[in-house]
């Protein structure tokens, strides 16, 4: 069986490299519930010689020798490269993580702009010369990058997660060892190709593929490692933080959330109602932007639900390769169990069950990770379904009467990544977005990202922002240089 499984081999140090102990991970694919590639089972051995291939390569004259201006193109080069092969990668990602085509190569096509951004950026970081309060002194700053960056992404968006921190982490000057989740990995190994095609040094850019302990905590934990960029779950980020401590590394942290997504009385129905569908259903619930917590103004509770379960009845499960499916497998088994058991414990909990609450019965879709799209009725913001991340499609709903209350709801959560608002009321949204707690407030839209606006969590949702111009300052440090102009010489024994 192992052996016709399409091999796929880590990127160190420019050159194509199986695990050094020669063992593998089969990858699935989802929606035929059977394994069709197999990725290197990495363990720390390989993690040193990764990272020292991008500690080399960050000293090295190669990439250090490389202007802000010529990185900048570098980065543009790939861009082009990667909206060339947008669609080969978007393949990859759902034959991976069971996603929908439609999604996955909108997202890689899409990812060639996070490139253009940063490359464009890149020879825009500058340091300042200060105004100085003392006359004989010339002082001023220098941005230089941090050093070897490790990026561990999680399996639900590989290269965009990637991309969020590929682009600006390199436009900045640092190295980087990847570490996909050992559940997609093959869309990242494909894709570092192009960083050879677009003319980066060898050793700039590195893969590691493998388990969470395994493989991700000693890079977590390495000495060499300046950063730790992660996505994933919120206990993860918590044990990465951890890791990172000892050695002081710097983290940015972009975990999960319970997204609370709010339609007011006064609100165009038909678009909150698709904006309430394409927060939780789309993706099959796995984004970390999920409006999982619907909150719903008490006086149009009713029609709402009755809209929402006209659409979500009819939402087409399927092949997710098919342009027309519009609900795909979730990515892993262990992920179905888990949204499962949350799923009884809403049922067990007194949430009311008015759509799906299990797996499909049609046999066509019987090899594949499938669950039905849920949605609960009646939830109370105390209920597990209403405070766990589930990162399936399970839709809590919540009445609640005024905006006081859907703020006090809304922000009743260990969670702060992602907020909808539905108003046509301007002073009420306003107000809402004053009031939320939450890295993005989304009014009358849902699910919009792009590579200029700073994306990241408050609370457990995450530390740090994503994309937009502030994310190449979290890849940068400052130094200051002091020039004394003055050739007398001062008391040595009291502070310059
Ligand atoms: O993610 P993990 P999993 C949430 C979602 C999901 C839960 C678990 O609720 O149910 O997380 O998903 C690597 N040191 N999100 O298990 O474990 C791991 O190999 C270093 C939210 O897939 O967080 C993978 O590369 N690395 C989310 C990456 O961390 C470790 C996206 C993510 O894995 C490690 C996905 C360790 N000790 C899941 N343990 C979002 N924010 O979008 C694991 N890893």
């Amino acid at each position: 069986m192992a052996e016709q499984l399409q091999e796929f081999l880590n990127l160190i140090d420019g050159k194509r490299v199986a695990s050094g102990n020669g063992e593998w991970i089969d990858s699935y694919n989802p929606y035929e519930g059977s394994p069709w590639a197999r990725i290197p089972k990495c363990t720390h051995d390989d993690v040193d010689a990764a990272v020292a291939s991008a500690k080399n390569a960050f000293h090295g004259p190669d990439w250090k020798g490389i202007t802000a201006t010529g990185r900048g193109k570098l980065l543009v080069r790939l861009a082009d490269l990667i909206a060339a092969r947008a669609d080969e990668l978007g393949a990859l990602e759902t034959r991976d993580n069971g996603k929908l085509i439609a999604e996955m190569s909108a997202q890689t096509a899409y990812l060639a702009e996070w490139y253009r951004y940063y490359g464009g950026l890149a020879d825009k970081i500058e340091g300042r010369v200060l105004p100085m309060d003392k006359a004989s002194r010339f002082a001023f700053t220098r941005r230089e990058p941090l050093g070897v960056v490790a990026a561990i992404t999680a399996w639900n968006s590989p290269l965009l997660l990637l991309s969020w921190k590929l682009a600006p982490l390199l436009a900045a000057g640092n190295t980087a060892v990847i570490k996909p989740s050992e559940h997609a990995s093959v869309s990242t190994l494909e894709f570092v190709s192009l960083f050879e095609e677009a003319g980066f040094p060898p050793g700039v850019v590195n893969t590691i593929t493998g388990f969470g302990p395994e493989a991700g905590a000693p890079l977590a934990a390495h000495k060499d490692v300046a950063k730790v960029a992660f996505t994933g779950g919120d206990m993860t980020g918590q044990r990465i933080y951890e890791a990172a401590a000892p050695t002081l590394k710097h983290v940015g942290l972009e975990l999960g959330g319970k997204s609370p997504n709010i339609i007011f009385a006064d609100a165009n129905l038909d678009a909150a109602v698709m904006g309430a569908i394409s927060g939780i259903f789309a993706a099959s619930g796995q984004t970390c932007i999920a409006g999982s917590r619907l909150l719903v103004e008490k006086s149009i509770h009713d029609e709402v639900v009755e809209r929402l379960l006209d659409v979500a009845r009819t939402a087409k499960l399927g092949d997710p390769s098919k342009l027309d499916t519009q609900v795909g497998p979730v990515t892993t088994q262990p992920q179905r169990k888990h949204i499962l058991e949350l799923i009884e414990a809403g049922k067990a909990g007194g949430a009311k069950c008015l759509l799906g609450g299990g797996v499909p019965k049609s046999p066509e879709l019987g090899n594949g990770w499938f669950v039905e799209p849920t949605i609960f009725a009646g939830v109370d913001n105390s209920m597990r379904v209403a405070r766990e991340e589930i990162f399936g499609p399970v839709l809590s709903i919540i009445p609640f009467e005024s905006d006081a209350e859907a703020l006090a709801i809304a922000n009743d959560s260990p969670f702060g990544l992602a907020s909808g608002v539905w108003t046509r009321d301007i002073a009420r949204a306003i107000k809402m977005s004053e009031g939320l707690e939450a890295g993005t407030v989304w009014v009358n839209t849902y699910r919009a990202v792009s590579f200029m606006a700073p994306f990241g969590g408050y609370k457990r949702s995450g530390i740090g922002r994503e994309s937009g111009q502030e994310a190449i300052d979290a890849y940068l440090q400052t130094k200051t240089v002091w020039i004394e102009t003055d050739e007398s010489t001062a008391n040595p024994f009291i502070i310059r």
